[in-house]
């Protein structure tokens, strides 16, 4: 496995790879790679000859009262877990690469980033939109892989790179869970024992959301209601929000139909934690 820190660098070796006649598929992520991260790096290398992934924790992406700076920074251990996902070519660029001096254009996106997460985190997406349009413009990859444990991230960006016209396919993959029903995270390794217990408690009233839609309660208040109960019996989480949302669109539909995402986001001490299950029903 190649390791760049410069752009040159990166651009040489994708530029041989291409030259070689392979598709490049890439994987964006923020280091401390976990089996969620090796998952997209698996599929990578299913489509691709050169999978490239890269390694940036990306300050634009952070708000001021943020984990940025306890964010994981696992360098070898990611090295290590890349080369045995087999990855071509690691990028782990220093932040003057990504950020030149007087760097100063942002990638804003549409109303789809002020849904969920938006309002709670303001400036997040515009950071990722920033960053990944800068990946993809480095890298100019023929196809991307993201998770669907940020579901919201992953429509975000396949509405950029329809509306910028980016030649990139994005492929969304499923989100890799611990045999408990945990959502992999990052995030995770700062969790004691005893939280990692209340973070849990998301993923079960989403559990509880997808099995009342499917046996055909129809009313998302209510069900949002037993959701806030599940995590409710734990006092020290606070919830961002739960919400059940067209899985298009993120807008609140009137009744339930069609393919609904159902999603939330809670808060235990300093750590943030987002997760989402979709569910399809009978079209209204
Ligand atoms: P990061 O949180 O490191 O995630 C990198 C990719 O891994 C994202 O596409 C994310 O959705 C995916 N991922 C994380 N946990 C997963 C899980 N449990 N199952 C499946 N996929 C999972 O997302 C980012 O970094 C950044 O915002 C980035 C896109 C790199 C831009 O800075």
């Amino acid at each position: 496995m190649l390791v760049a820190r410069s752009i040159d660098h990166a651009r040489r070796a994708v530029a041989e790879a291409r030259a070689a006649g392979q598709q490049i598929a890439f994987v964006p992520t923020m280091g401390a790679l976990h089996a969620g991260h090796t998952s997209l790096i698996d599929a990578a290398r299913d489509s691709s000859a050169c999978v490239v992934v890269s390694i940036y924790v990306n300050p634009t992406q952070f708000g001021p009262n943020e984990d940025f700076t306890i964010y994981p920074r696992t360098f070898e251990a990611d090295s290590e877990a890349a080369i045995r996902a087999g990855t071509h070519l690691l990028f782990a660029p220093t932040d003057s690469e990504i950020y030149p001096v007087n760097d100063q254009t942002r990638v804003h996106p549409g109303p789809l980033a002020e849904k969920l997460c938006g309002p709670y985190r303001p400036g997040h997406f515009e950071g990722v939109c920033t960053v990944v349009a800068k990946l993809f413009n480095i890298i100019q990859p023929d196809i991307a892989y993201f998770g669907q444990k940020d579901a919201q991230q992953a429509l975000i960006i396949q509405r950029m790179v329809e509306d910028l016209r980016m030649p990139v396919r994005i492929i969304v993959c499923p989100t890799v869970r611990d045999p408990d029903g945990l959502a992999m995270s990052s995030r995770n390794a700062r969790l004691a024992p005893k939280d990692r217990a209340m973070a849990l408690s998301l993923y079960k009233s989403l559990c509880l959301a997808r099995d009342r839609l499917i046996a055909g309660e129809n009313s998302l208040g209510r069900i949002i209601a037993a959701m806030r109960s599940t995590i409710g019996e734990h006092a020290e989480i606070r919830v961002d929000y739960l919400s059940i949302v067209d899985a298009a669109t993120l807008e609140t539909p009137l009744t339930p139909a069609g393919r609904l995402l159902i999603a939330g986001a809670i808060r235990i001490g300093r750590t943030r934690l987002i997760d989402n299950l979709v569910v399809d029903l009978p079209t209204a």
